[in-house]
């Protein structure tokens, strides 16, 4: 059995990428889109399309009901639902099942079983899955998380029962402390998920956000496909991810990807999905949750895998089976990815908006562009901030560095601030280049990096004068020293001297 028709439940560059596997496998896709969508690069590539509302998510790509009404009208067999979204809503899940469809991702029972973070934690327990020593179950009040605390020693660190994204989280670092940590982390929990249930962990220091993909079929068959180190990442929000990471060798990426094995089969999980670990500087690893979806950061696993695990969702979706051993599963080189956001990082990572007026491309070897934009789109406040994401493999970590800095030189986006130059920054920063990152690095280091000498003023100057300055401007930018070579202060001269010189030819 296979799909001859597929529809994407989502919008950007994810839509895109699920509408190029439907190509490549021969089997048509159909897009949905808002009315802010209409002429986007995911629907003008999709076989057909269904509007589904106006712009706002919610009167759009939230309305399951809609979406699974327009897979039934255009004859679709199955829905692949992106990321975010619905992609992790049990009852949409479950809806499309009822519609005799497919959803291309896990079973609506393990969405549930994953969906609660105490829940996923007693099932991680249940299946011998080293999780952060704390409770699993709600707190009654200060005195017991005090109790508790002294068994493991401060600090501790408070967390929603419902929780997610860091809402809901308080450090606690003394037993005077405790009674209003307490009531801090349940009144934002409140607020953000209706329910002000908190539990109590121990506080792991300085630890590296290491998650394991794994890819398992309808037959048995569970495959972890190796770790990414998403460590460098901003108020929870993942900026820079790679695979693999410096931080796991060869015996701990088997331990990691049993364990995460292990726990993707005690939910009853099927397809593509990841498990969250903190891994502490002394090599001990704790399942922190599981995403029940695709990732945005899965490109940097296919690339030192050389498995499509977008092809490969569709294909166990369909009732195949995967062929691979888990010992044919060893990565081949190194791969980065940065999220290149309509942001502006000098200004505090304010959303930016407009027409993007111009865009050039990198290209090149080993060079991967997943984008949902381009010149003339329309960037706006309805939608995530993400406007593509660029990707490169190269054979050593050094050497995708390398290579990440001369993608982002390239790179050329007029009409919206982008964080392309923070990224630039953080290619030549010194700790980054050591691997020497974790879950604080980038809070930490963030100053140091936004104030670094940067082509802005470069940038500035051609958007005034258009597409024709921005081309002589990279021409000139292509110059700086190489990212192994330059010294942050080096480089700052060296750029503004290119400036001078390209100020002169005006
Ligand atoms: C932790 C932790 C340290 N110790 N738990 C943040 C979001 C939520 N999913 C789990 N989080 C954390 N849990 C213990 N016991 C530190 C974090 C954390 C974090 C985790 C992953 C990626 C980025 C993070 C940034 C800040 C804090």
């Amino acid at each position: 059995m296979s799909f001859s028709k597929i529809l994407v439940a989502n919008r950007g560059e994810i839509a895109l990428r699920v509408v190029r596997a439907c190509r490549e496998m021969g089997i048509a896709s159909v897009a949905v889109c808002s009315d802010a969508d209409a002429r986007a690069p995911h629907v003008r590539e999709a076989d057909e399309v269904v509007n589904i509302g106006p712009p706002p998510s919610s009167e759009s790509y939230l309305r399951g009901e809609k979406i699974i009404e327009a897979a039934t009208r255009t004859g679709a067999q199955a829905i692949h639902p992106g990321y975010g979204f619905l992609s992790e809503r049990e009852w949409f899940a479950r809806a499309v099942r009822d519609a005799g469809l497919v959803f291309i991702g896990p079973p609506a029972e393990a969405i549930a079983a994953m969906g609660s973070k105490t829940a996923a934690r007693q099932l991680a327990i249940s299946a011998k899955v080293p999780v952060v020593p704390g409770t699993t179950t709600p707190l009654a009040d200060a005195a017991e998380a005090r109790r508790i605390a002294n068994e493991f020693g401060y600090p501790v660190l408070l967390k929603a029962a419902s929780g997610g994204g860091g809402k809901g989280m308080r450090v606690v670092r003394a037993a005077t402390e405790m009674d209003t940590s307490l009531e801090a982390a349940r009144r934002e929990a409140k607020n953000a998920f209706g329910d002000d249930a908190v539990y109590v962990e121990k506080y792991i220091v300085g630890p590296r956000h290491v998650e394991i993909q794994v890819l398992g079929d309808q037959h048995g068959t569970m495959l972890s496909l190796n770790e990414r180190e998403c460590s460098v990442q901003r108020r929870h929000q993942k900026m820079i991810e790679e695979a693999p990471s410096v931080a796991v060798p060869p015996d701990l990426r088997r331990a990691m990807g049993e364990t995460a094995v292990r726990a993707a089969r005690a939910a009853g999980y099927v397809n593509a999905g990841t498990c969250e670990f903190l891994l502490d500087r002394d090599g001990s690893f704790y399942f922190l949750e599981m995403n029940t979806r695709l990732q945005v950061e899965h490109p940097v696993t296919e690339l030192v895998t050389g498995i499509d695990l977008v092809q490969w969702q569709i294909r166990v979706a369909a009732g195949e089976r995967l062929p691979f051993k888990q010992e044919e599963i060893v990565p081949r080189g190194w791969a980065i990815e940065c999220r290149i956001t309509s942001e502006d990082p000098a200004n505090g990572f304010l959303p930016s908006t407009g027409r993007i007026s111009y865009l050039h491309v990198p290209a090149g070897p080993g060079v991967r562009w997943d984008g949902g934009i381009e010149a003339g789109s329309e960037v706006g406040l309805y939608y995530d901030p993400m406007l593509a994401k660029l990707i490169v493999h190269a054979p050593t970590r050094d050497a995708a560095i390398a290579r990440m800095h001369r993608a982002l030189l390239e790179l050329t986006i007029e009409g919206v601030e982008s964080s392309r130059d923070f990224h630039l920054r953080v290619m030549e920063d010194a700790e980054f280049k050591a691997g020497a990152i974790e879950i604080q690095w980038l809070e930490r280091r963030l100053d140091s990096i936004v104030r670094a000498p940067a082509p802005p003023a470069t940038v500035k100057a051609a958007a005034l004068v258009g597409a024709l300055i921005a081309d002589r401007d990279r021409r000139a930018l292509r110059q700086t020293p190489a990212a192994g070579t330059a010294r942050v202060d080096d480089s700052r001269r060296d750029e503004w001297l290119q400036v001078g010189r390209l100020e002169g030819l005006r």
